[in-house]
């Protein structure tokens, strides 16, 4: 055996033998590929089954509420979806309206509207028609027509026995010709004469 023949078994060796370390990264490297592909495939069939659970779920609430819309409706829009203008106030539906007329017509497009001028009968309700009129003048549904000096509500609430809210020195009935009532700077109330053109309240129970 000469040199080179011994050099060149010694290479083959080292060449079989970095054959077989290189076959078995491989194997190591398929099994781990193997073994990757497997925790990707349990890890998707978990979500798949999360998102289906899920979407399942999601199905089930729009048809529970479906049955349920108008009870949603009425918690957002208590006055009625379709009618915002009308605001909620204490049990009550109001609509401050945005053009002025006399007190006559006020109170015949409240009707038309099927309410009535505002009755305001608490400090409560004074105080939010307060906020809300801001020193503009708007028609209330109280008035002496009938007889001067006997304050009468729209809605038969007796006068003598409930609060009230009169700017101090009114009613004072001036020229003697003042005989409808409404929210006047400070929100107090004054005696107008009844053709006097100023924006109006009025007032209706909830919608069922
Ligand atoms: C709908 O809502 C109302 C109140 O908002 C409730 O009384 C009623 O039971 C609900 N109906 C259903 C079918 O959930
Ligand atoms: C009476 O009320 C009117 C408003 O309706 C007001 O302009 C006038 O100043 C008042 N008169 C007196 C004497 O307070
Ligand atoms: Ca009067
Ligand atoms: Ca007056």
């Amino acid at each position: 055996m000469d040199e080179e023949h011994l050099h060149d078994d010694l290479h083959d060796f080292k060449d079989r033998n970095f054959f077989r370390l290189k076959l078995r990264s491989f194997a190591t490297v398929y099994l781990l590929l193997a073994l990757s592909f497997l925790l990707i495939f349990t890890l998707f069939a978990v979500s798949l089954s999360r998102v289906s659970a899920i979407s399942s779920k999601l199905q089930e609430v729009p048809l529970e509420q479906r049955h349920n819309i108008s009870g949603r409706d009425f918690l957002l829009f208590p006055c009625g979806p379709r009618s915002r203008e009308w605001e909620y106030f204490d049990g009550k539906c109001y609509y401050f309206s945005l053009t002025r007329t006399s007190w006559h017509k006020a109170k015949a497009q409240c009707e038309e509207m099927h309410s009535q001028l505002a009755v305001i009968n608490s400090y409560a309700k004074q105080n939010f028609v307060m906020f809300r009129t801001r020193n503009e003048r708007f028609w209330i549904g109280l008035t002496d027509e009938n007889s001067e000096g006997e304050w009468e509500w729209v809605d038969g609430t007796d006068y003598k026995t409930t609060f009230t809210f009169w700017k101090e020195g009114e009613p004072n009935n001036s020229g003697s010709n003042e005989d409808c009532a409404h929210v006047w700077g400070s929100g107090k109330w004054n005696d107008v004469y009844c053709t006097y053109e100023c924006y109006y309240i009025c007032e209706k129970p909830v919608p069922k």
